[in-house]
């Protein structure tokens, strides 16, 4: 591998990973693409506030101008923003096969989870805070829609913390598939899979672990005994923020017969479905969005700590 010419890490970042501080990576195609400005910025640097808060060293992480950037400041963080009245806001959405495309093209980037964890894990990050992971489409089964971050937690060792999957991807299956690839799926106070909007699903994880020192433990035997991969930590929404579960449902199920209807697929499923049922829940679905991404900043930068103190 020739990485230089490529990739910066911040120098707080780079300390950080030298000495061993915990570090908690954070995705950035919610700025891109998952997210309406201003929300968007805001939400970024609340999740970097709150890993610092809670003891550990932010990163979030993207292409800026050509070069993939391990701890993305305030105004690469604008960059990535997609503000409309800002044309030098501007950034595509990458999965690791966008990356070099970004590159070559001088472009900004706002990356998927498998992006992130391919970058986090080259700058020997260990953790990363994310909204939702990527999964099977619903009837993905026919058109064989599998975002690339299932691929990805198959191969590459970073913990990652998410509030489950949002019902706009078939759950069931996207267990089965994290399943195939001998991903663990632990709940932390949860014995189900969580719905991002619904801190329960009907579908299960393997392992319920309420205690974030034995988490951090299993993911140090899981690594030390050299089993490559991520772990899905399921954090679910707390309850106070959580939408009913009939009005997400009949969001949902409208947003996907509208992106049917107009032919929306691949990479642009994801960021439609998520603005459509922001617009037919009345901004509830971000709201509870903006929390869930608090929740997870938080609770990555404890894990990561206990892991770093073991
Ligand atoms: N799920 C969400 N919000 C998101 C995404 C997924 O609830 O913003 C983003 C993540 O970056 C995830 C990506 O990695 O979408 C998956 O996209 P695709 O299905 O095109 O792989």
């Amino acid at each position: 591998m020739n990485i230089e010419p490529y990739l910066i890490v911040a120098p707080r970042v780079r300390e950080a990973v030298q000495n061993g501080e915990p570090v908690v990576a954070l995705e950035s195609s919610i700025i891109s693409h998952g997210m309406p400005y201003p929300t968007n910025v805001e939400t970024a640097l609340m999740a970097e506030e709150t890993v610092r808060e809670y003891g550990a060293v932010p990163a979030t992480i993207g292409v800026y101008k050509g070069k993939i950037v391990v701890g993305l400041d305030r105004e690469q963080v604008g960059a990535l923003a997609n503000n409309p009245a800002d044309p030098a806001s501007r950034a595509m959405k990458a999965s690791v096969k966008g990356i070099p495309y970004a590159i070559v093209n001088g472009l900004n980037a706002g990356f998927t989870i498998a992006a992130i964890l391919r970058c986090a894990s080259i700058a020997g990050i260990r953790f990363m805070a994310t909204g939702g992971i990527g999964g099977v489409s619903k009837g993905g089964e026919l058109s064989m829609d599998v975002s690339a971050d299932l691929e990805e937690f198959g191969r590459t060792s970073v913990g990652v913390i998410s509030a489950g999957c949002k019902s706009i991807l078939d759950i069931g299956r996207t267990k089965e598939y994290l399943e195939t690839k001998d991903v663990p799926v632990i709940g932390m106070g949860t014995d189900s899979f969580p719905a991002f909007f619904t801190p329960h699903s009907q579908y299960r994880i393997d392992y319920r672990i309420d205690d974030y020192h034995m988490v951090a433990r299993f993911l140090k035997a899981k690594w030390e005994l050299g089993f490559e991969g991520a772990a899905i930590l399921s954090n679910p929404i707390p309850e106070r923020f959580a939408i009913a579960e009939e009005v997400i449902d009949a969001a949902i199920a409208r947003a996907v017969e509208m992106a049917k209807e107009e032919g929306i697929a691949g990479e642009k499923n994801t960021p439609f479905l998520l603005s459509k049922v922001n617009e037919l829940t009345g901004g509830a679905s971000l709201a509870a969005n903006v929390e869930i991404i608090r929740n997870n900043a938080r609770v990555a930068a404890v894990i990561a700590r206990e892991y770093h103190a073991l």
